[in-house]
Parts: C-alpha cells; sequence; structure tokens
C-alpha cells in the first residue's frame, strides 16, 4: 500500500515538477513584456480573415477591422471563404463602397479544411506583413500598430498576443490563459513561446511557408516553422484580443480537445529538433512535451495508483476517488470551486490533452475539417 501511495505522489509530482520548474525560472528571470513602442513608420499590412458559414458575425468582425488604430489604406484584407451561407455577399456588399481597406475575396468552390485555405490565403497576402484572424475574435484597436513594431528588429519572424477577455465569461478558460501568458511571457523572454493563438498572430511574409493540410494548429505550426527559420516567435501581452469560450465540461471538449490533438501533432512532427536550436530546442519545445504529452498520463496515473491504494483498504473507500472527481467536475465547471478553481483549468486542459492523445491514436479528425461552434457565434453577438 505505501508503495502505491508514494507511486501514486511520484506522479502527481512529475505532472506539476514543468510548471514549479517554470515557476522558479520566471522568479529568476522576471521576465517583463516588450516594452511598447510606437512604429516610426506603418507599412502596408494583409490582414487575412478565413470564414466558414459566419454570416451571423462576420459584418460585425468587419466593423472591428475598420476600428483598429492603424492608417486604413496601409491594409489590405484578404478573406479566405468556403461558405455555403451568404457571408461571401455580405462581404461584398459591406465592401461596395469603401475605398480605404483593399479587398481579396477568394471563394473556394468546396470546403477543404483551414489550414488548406490559409496556406491559399497566406500566397495570395502582398505585404511584408501578414496578420492572420478569426470571425470569432475581437482585436483591441491598439493590437495592429504593436504587432507591427516588433518587425523593424529583423530577428523577429513573427508575434502573438493574450486572450484579455473571454467572451461568455467562462472562468475556466480565463484561468487557464492567464496561466498559459506567464509561461509564453517567460519562453518569449528566454528565446521564443511555443504556442500561437488564432485570433491575432503577425508573421513576416517571407518567412511564411505551408503548413501541413490536416493541421489542427494551424499557428502555432507556422510558429514552429518559422522559429526552425532561426527567426524569433514571440508573445506579447500587450497585444489584446477577445475570444468567446464556455466553461462546461463537456462543451468545452470540441474546441478545446481539437486544439490539443492539434499542439500534439505539431509537437510530433517537429521532434527532430528536441535537444537542438538553442533554448528552444533543449527547454523550451522538452517543457512543452512534458505539459502536453507526458502530464495527462502522470495525471492519469495517479489517480489509478490512489484508487487502488484506496480499494486495498476498502472498496467503498475507492469509490470516493471518482465521486470527488465527478463533485470537483460538477463544480468547476461552474466557476465554483473558489481558490481551487485554478487548479481546475489545469486539470481540465490535462483531460484534454489526454482525450487528444487518445483521438490521436485511433486516427480521429485526419482531414482538419471541423463544425463550427454557433453557440460561441451566438456569444459574439
Ligand atoms: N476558409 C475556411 N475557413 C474556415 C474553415 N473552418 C473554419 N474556418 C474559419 O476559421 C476561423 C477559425 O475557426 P473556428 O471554428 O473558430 O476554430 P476554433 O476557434 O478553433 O474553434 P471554435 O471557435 O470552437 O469553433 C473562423 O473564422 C472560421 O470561420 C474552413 O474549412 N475553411
Ligand atoms: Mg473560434
Amino acid at each position: 500500500m505505501d508503495i502505491l501511495v508514494t507511486i501514486s505522489l511520484v506522479f502527481l509530482l512529475a505532472t506539476f515538477i514543468p510548471y514549479i520548474f517554470y515557476t522558479l525560472i520566471f522568479l529568476l528571470k522576471r521576465p517583463i513584456p516588450l516594452p511598447t513602442t510606437k512604429p516610426s513608420t506603418y507599412p502596408p499590412v494583409s490582414i487575412v480573415l478565413p470564414t466558414f458559414n459566419e454570416s451571423s458575425i462576420i459584418k460585425k468582425k468587419l466593423k472591428d477591422i475598420f476600428s483598429l488604430d492603424y492608417p486604413l489604406d496601409k491594409i489590405e484584407l484578404v478573406v479566405i471563404d468556403s461558405s455555403t451561407d451568404d457571408t461571401p455577399e455580405i462581404i461584398s456588399s459591406f465592401f461596395k463602397d469603401i475605398q480605404t481597406i483593399q479587398l481579396i475575396l477568394i471563394q473556394e468552390s468546396n470546403r477543404r479544411g483551414l489550414a488548406m485555405a490559409l496556406n491559399e490565403a497566406y500566397a495570395a497576402a502582398t505585404h511584408d506583413i501578414v496578420v492572420k484572424t478569426d470571425c470569432d475574435s475581437l482585436l483591441d484597436p491598439s493590437c495592429l500598430k504593436q504587432a507591427v513594431s516588433h518587425f523593424s528588429n529583423k530577428t523577429v519572424g513573427a508575434v502573438t498576443g493574450t486572450n484579455t477577455e473571454v467572451i461568455g465569461g467562462s472562468q475556466v478558460e480565463s484561468d487557464y490563459r492567464n496561466i498559459q501568458s506567464y509561461i509564453q511571457l517567460l519562453e518569449s523572454h528566454l528565446d521564443s513561446t511555443f504556442i500561437f493563438h488564432g485570433p491575432f498572430s503577425a508573421f513576416r511574409k517571407k518567412c511564411i511557408v505551408p503548413v501541413s493540410e490536416d493541421s489542427l494548429a494551424d499557428d502555432t505550426e507556422l510558429a514552429l516553422l518559422i522559429r526552425r527559420q532561426n527567426f524569433k516567435v514571440l508573445f506579447d501581452p500587450h497585444i489584446k484580443f477577445k475570444e468567446a469560450s464556455h466553461s462546461a465540461f463537456w462543451k468545452r471538449r470540441s474546441q478545446k480537445d481539437r486544439r490539443a490533438m492539434g499542439l500534439v501533432k505539431v509537437l510530433f512532427q517537429n521532434k527532430d529538433i528536441l535537444f537542438k536550436s538553442g533554448l528552444y530546442g533543449s527547454l523550451i519545445l522538452p517543457f512543452n512535451w512534458w505539459f502536453l504529452i507526458l502530464s495527462p498520463w502522470f495525471i492519469l496515473f495517479s489517480l489509478l495508483a490512489v484508487t487502488v491504494t484506496a480499494f486495498s483498504i476498502s472498496p467503498l473507500l475507492s469509490l470516493t476517488i471518482p465521486l470527488s472527481l465527478i463533485l470537483s467536475i460538477w463544480l468547476g465547471q461552474k466557476d465554483s470551486l473558489g481558490p481551487l478553481q485554478i487548479f481546475y483549468s489545469l486539470f481540465d486542459t490535462q483531460v484534454s490533452l489526454l482525450r487528444s492523445h487518445f483521438l490521436l491514436l485511433t486516427n480521429t479528425n485526419k482531414t482538419g475539417i471541423w463544425d463550427v461552434d454557433p453557440e460561441l457565434r451566438e456569444m459574439m453577438q
């Protein structure tokens, strides 16, 4: 029994080691966000917007792009659309009398998946800085200026920002984003960050290469491919956006587990640069392997060991483990765990990752196509 308890504790500790280690380096290095510098010039920028059946929110998104604090005549909007609803018609009529932002509207004959659509849109973009944004997100007006300022540094190949407000008010997502921002800030300070976000990522056009056609994490994959070319790929918390999300356990699974699958796939596809390529390959990638690939299994083994220990004392006692787990999930998804809520957000992430491993092993979603979440679109309105 003692052995099982020890095993359980060792696994639990192993789960948290990367978090503890990152916290210690964070305290040692005390990374601060890169200073906000106004760009001296405003270079032309291409904004890429992929759309699939977004008729309920597309107008709002276009208005959001027009409210950016940036000379609008320096912006080209590349929309790549595979809708079967009237999204492209709404876009065309919105742009009918517009003279500032130049529109390039590419209509796909059928839905091929986001990654393939983006590869085509990036190739069509004509400017040296290319920003990618999702329809179901809102941008802070200053984010384009802030992102552009980084590209005057020739070593920077890409930059992403942070979700400062979760539309819909999900505490689970908000806690997870806060933790992730610390991780990304540290990684950026050390070298480059691993995860890039769909609502806002900016890339140096000459560094853009096609991502895998079935990619489920296109922004992270592209950032990594740019880091492979020895450019820095940074996180800047001054680049702010809003995105909708759920707290409910089952509703979170479809979005979060798919994104988790995407990240795990990117790590596997690029395992050849593990322990190479400076601190990125020798520290940041290995720790992301630990966060994303090892930790979920440690949690599972730890729970199993504790359940077996409880069973060896009394079968009835062993029931308390799954029951307390269910109770924690029930309270956590209602954002009602008080001070423990933040741990729940980590647990929820680990659930996604573990499930994503099983989904990948069973070859689920090989196409890179998924159902767009209508409830998240409603929250946007
Ligand atoms: N052209 C094109 N755009 C797509 C396709 N799938 C999704 N999109 C668009 O890509 C952006 C991101 O898609 P989302 O479905 O929001 O992806 P997500 O944010 O990971 O997931 P949810 O918000 O949970 O639905 C949105 O603007 C979609 O309209 C596609 O197959 N083709
Ligand atoms: Mg989305």
